[in-house]
């Protein structure tokens, strides 16, 4: 029998209750809107059921305390308009309901009184809608904050540098058509007056192999595509490239030229113009070009075997293209630079496969050192200049030195494929790492508040995952000193070798295991060639094969003498002539990470905690194993564990006696005495029995969130009592 529409069926295990609809609080139908007042805070399944329900009622955003969980919803929802940026606009935290806005808001107004430099970590698996998020907060700033008619420039600059860093540096893979293939950290910088006056950024690990080899229904750079679909035609011919992606070899290995998500001739428009916007020259942009183009013709480079039965490059075409790269300013006596350090590149006798492997590893360096160059430019670019305001605005000079920074951290999140190699081990060390710093910043500053405000700080039990940070970047016994040893011994190193110095080194420590088990036989879940992590989020299997090959730094197979001015700024001389040996892929990678932490640890932090919602980017559908699968590696149940470990809600005392003073008649209309005494006299109407609450110096903190609820369900039914009081209070005051 079908319900009347107000009527709503709730329940389960057979039991089914008609209620009707208003009957139903809002927290049955729209669950809570932060996790620390669930009733059952310890259960996964409960959290789960929770960001299902809101999910339902298209509320995608759920606080942890102030970590903000965000689920993507795979449509455009109508709550990024800038009403609703005015909406959070210097509003407290939990006075509005979660959304980005709030973090966005509450990062910049802690970062203008506290002057303290901000940061907010973006993190969640790919297509989980981390890049979305960062982008949303970067659009709330240069929409809010104060601008003047000079820095417009350098707002616009910080917008624009998207378009740029996504096309050369985001792919369409078989998880998101718009995935982000590198990580990145950026700084913007405000003055003191809060407004946006400047910007850095840093890339992590762009994955260069994308640049030669895709995998089915995945592409290569967006870039590629943007070029040959929007390039003028007198461009791509001077270029020497054809419209048609599928001439390219580094295009067509994933068979997926074009994405019905994606127009390339618009976002070619787009990309070209954000360039202006940057402040590239024509020269600068030409010579860009001429590398993306480079790179497709390294790819179209085919090999034979000559006369003398050495490998040959056999495709005349690409060669003559090559030797032109640097087309403006050309001359001839540079004009065969890049051809020529190809063809020493190829010198000696190399099999058929070794020319194409290094063919490949040239295509990947060269657009690799581009990527870093185009970064570099960037931040030229977005670098705050003080001698131009002192001479626009005197103001500017006296306030030298007191800007404040809010970063922004869009990074990769913990990965498990079947195959794992070095990247995902490289990717998932990071997540360590972060994860490392976040529980240590959550409980210092939990025990931080509890000291400020006088309440006695109960320790927390929770996992140092410390352990596994040292394993892999411990000096002398962890995983990376023990991977340079092996890239550094005489000789040709062996992936094999190296799986058993890790084994010598490692075997029995707690995270660690190999094939190996300790009464000689063999375990089945480990392959031969991997070695298996135990980390927070999950135990991971990584292949050893190739690692060895992966590190080095194909300092020979640069191209140090072009002309091309982008080129030659990437790739030194010295790079070539050194006889020192270049620092490992995973020393550059531990070392770049360490200074990530340095950064972020000088910053208050903020977390955005993003989760994809279902593998096949539709709207509307939430498949709960996928949920459970992201809510464990985000580690998010221990961060609902310390963050729920003494109260589950806290609350200023003018906030708390605002919303309840109504249920008081000692606080009601105006409590005149002191806030605290205020609180004081209303939870003691309220019946609150002394262990379920404390009294800190401006906040009161309340441990179970029934507590609060029976509070809240109070306020509720007075409400029409107090709408009626109100009413006639106002009817009598006109
Ligand atoms: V990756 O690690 O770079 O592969 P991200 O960055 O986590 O990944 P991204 O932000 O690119 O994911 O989001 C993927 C897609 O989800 C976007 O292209 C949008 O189509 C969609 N998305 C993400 N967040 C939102 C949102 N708040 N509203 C609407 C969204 N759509
Ligand atoms: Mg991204």
């Amino acid at each position: 029998m079908s319900l009347p529409p107000h009527w709503k069926e709730v329940g389960g295990e057979g039991r089914v209750h008609r209620v009707m609809e208003s009957t139903l609080t809002a927290r049955d139908r729209v669950g809570v809107q932060d996790f620390v007042l669930l009733e059952n805070y310890t259960s996964e399944a409960a959290f789960i059921e929770n960001l299902r329900r809101r999910f339902g009622e298209k509320l995608i955003y759920t606080y942890i305390g102030s970590v903000l969980v965000s689920v993507n919803p795979y449509k455009d929802l109508e709550i990024y308009s800038k009403a609703h940026m005015e909406r959070y606009r210097g509003v407290s935290f939990y006075e509005i309901s979660p959304h980005i806005y709030a973090v966005s808001d509450n990062t910049y107004r802690a970062m203008r009184t506290e002057r303290r430099d901000q940061c907010i970590l973006i993190s969640g698996e790919s297509g989980a809608g981390k890049t979305e998020a960062s982008k949303k907060i970067l659009q709330y700033y240069a929409t809010t904050c104060p601008v003047t008619d000079h820095m417009s420039t350098i707002r616009d600059r910080l917008l624009q540098s998207n378009p740029v860093l996504e096309a050369f540096g985001n792919a369409k893979t078989l998880r998101n058509d718009n995935s982000s293939r590198f990580g990145k950290y950026m700084d913007v910088q405000f003055d003191f007056r809060g407004a946006p006056i400047g910007g850095h950024i840093l890339n992590y690990l762009l994955e260069k192999s994308r640049v030669v080899h895709q995998n089915h229904g995945e592409r290569n750079f967006h870039i590629f595509y943007q070029l040959l679909e929007g390039g003028e035609q007198d461009q791509l011919s001077k270029l020497g490239l054809e419209r048609n992606a599928q001439k390219y070899h580094y295009l067509v290995k994933g068979c997926c030229p074009r994405v019905s998500s994606i127009n390339d001739k618009s976002d070619w428009k787009t990309v070209r113009k954000a360039l202006t916007v940057i402040g590239f020259h024509e020269e600068e942009v030409e010579d860009l070009l001429n590398i993306i183009a480079s790179v497709l013709h390294l790819g179209n480079t085919q090999f034979g075997e000559g006369e003398d039965g050495e490998t040959q490059i056999t495709t005349e075409p690409q060669l003559t293209y090559l030797s032109k790269v640097r087309t403006s300013n050309m001359n001839s006596t540079s004009s065969h630079r890049l051809t020529h350090s190809l063809i020493l590149h190829f010198k000696g006798p190399l099999s058929f496969e070794q020319a194409v492997a290094a063919r490949d590893a040239l295509a990947k360096a060269v657009y690799g050192r581009a990527f870093t160059w185009l970064v570099a430019k960037i931040n030229q670019s977005l670098a705050f200049k003080w001698i131009v305001f002192y001479l626009q605005d005197e103001v500017y000079n006296s306030s030298k030195g007191s800007s404040s920074v809010i970063g922004l951290l869009d990074i990769y999140g913990f990965e498990v494929f079947q195959h794992n190699s070095f990247e995902q081990f490289c990717i998932n060390y990071c997540n360590e790492k972060l994860q490392q710093l976040f529980i240590k910043l959550t409980l210092k500053s939990e025990q931080e508040e509890y000291e400020a405000e006088g309440i006695t700080w109960e320790p927390v039990k929770y996992f140092d995952n410390k352990i596994i940070c040292d394993l892999v970047e411990e000096k002398h016994k962890g995983f990376i000193s023990i991977l340079d040893e092996e890239c550094l011994r005489p000789g040709e190193p062996s992936d094999i070798s190296f799986l058993e110095k890790l084994e010598d080194t490692l075997g029995g420590h707690a995270h660690f295991v190999t094939h190996k088990l300790a009464n000689g036989k063999t375990r089945k879940a480990v392959g031969r060639e991997e070695f298996r992590l135990i980390h927070y989020a999950g135990e991971v299997n990584y292949t050893v094969n190739g690692e060895l090959a992966n590190q080095s730094v194909n300092s020979r197979t640069v191209i140090c003498q072009s002309d091309n001015q982008i080129l030659s700024q990437c790739f030194h001389r010295e790079e070539v002539t050194t006889q020192k040996r270049p620092e490992t892929a995973a020393t550059q990678f531990k070392n770049s990470l360490a200074k990530l932490i340095e950064i972020l640890m000088s910053k208050e932090p903020s977390y955005v905690r993003c989760i994809k919602p279902n593998d096949a980017k539709q709207s509307g559908r939430f498949d709960e194993a996928l949920v459970r699968h992201q809510v464990k590696y985000l580690g998010l149940m221990e961060n609902l564990r310390v963050r729920r470990a003494g109260f589950a809600y806290r609350r200023r005392y003018e906030a708390f006696l605002q919303r309840y003073k109504s249920l008081c008649p000692g606080t009601w209309p105006n409590w005149q005495g002191r806030l605290a005494d205020g609180v004081a006299t209303l939870v003691q109407h309220l019946g609150y029995k002394p262990e379920e609450y404390k009294l800190g110096k401006t906040k009161i903190f309340i441990r179970f969130p029934k507590t609060l609820f029976t509070t809240e369900d109070a306020l509720e039914a007075r409400r029409p009592a107090l709408a009626l009081t109100l009413q006639t209070s106002w009817r009598g005051y006109r």
